[in-house]
């Protein structure tokens, strides 16, 4: 090997002796996705079973990458180190469970923070109390144990649930926020169309669960 092989060879160790760490954090997240995204499936199974219905439309996971984490970082002006992104940034393990119905999202969440190895660590209720975008969805961060070879780690997620028709805007409100190519005046015109869309889907949803809850009535009587 030449001077710069050697060179090259240090430099791509110590690179690595860097990285390992945010990998073996990294797998432990996706441990915890898996473990709480598993309660919801369990939770979904047993309702399918008990009453034939299936609380559950779709389960969405991701790890939020690691530029976006490093730039949360910097936002937040919190150093940079493993410490730190374990024990300020909570959002880095996210799970999205999207339901039909407004009802269903509370009965999860009742489920899932009744499990007595799930800790509640934040409740925000933006469908009770929406952003000033029109923007609504339960968000939970629990701490969930993962048991690995050398024993069990707690490690926090970020639980996002809503409806159908919230999922919808809030997918078209997240690609607006990130439209370079619009003026001022198209994005102020667009936001205010998005703040009309989330009434109507406030709407759409209280009318959806209306009609469920008199079927069900019905179903009982
Ligand atoms: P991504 O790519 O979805 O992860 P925080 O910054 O998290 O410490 P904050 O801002 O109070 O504190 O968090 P919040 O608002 O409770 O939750 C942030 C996440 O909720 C966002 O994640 C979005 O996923 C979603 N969200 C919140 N407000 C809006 C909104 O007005 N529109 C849309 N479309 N989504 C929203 P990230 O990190 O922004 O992105």
């Amino acid at each position: 090997m030449d001077v710069k092989d050697i060179a090259l060879e240090r430099f791509l160790s110590a690179i690595k002796s860097q990285m390992d760490p945010v990998q073996e954090l990294f797998t432990y997240y996706r441990c915890a996705i898996m473990e709480v995204e598993t309660k919801f499936r369990v939770l979904d199974e047993q309702f399918s079973l008990q009453y034939d219905d299936n609380p559950i439309e779709s389960i969405k996971s991701r790890i939020k990458s690691y530029d976006s984490i490093l730039r949360k970082l910097k936002r937040k002006g919190i150093s940079f180190d493993l410490d730190s992104i374990q024990n300020e940034i909570f959002d880095i393990a996210g799970i999205r469970v999207i339901c039909s119905f407004e009802k269903d999202i509370y009965m999860l969440a009742d489920y899932l923070l009744a499990q007595d190895d799930i800790t509640l660590i934040e409740r925000k209720d933006y469908i009770k109390n929406p952003k000033p975008s029109g923007y609504r969805s339960l968000h939970l961060i629990v701490e969930v144990p993962i048991f690995l070879s050398t024993g069990k780690k707690m490690m926090k997620v970020e639980v996002q649930l809503r409806t159908i028709a919230m999922d919808f805007w809030a997918s078209l409100e997240h690609k607006l926020r990130y439209k370079k190519n619009l003026s001022p005046k198209q994005l102020v015109m667009l936001s205010d169309e998005m703040k009309t869309c989330a009434d109507m889907t406030k709407d759409l949803d209280r009318r959806m669960q209306y009609v469920r809850d008199e079927m069900n009535r019905e179903k009982e009587c």
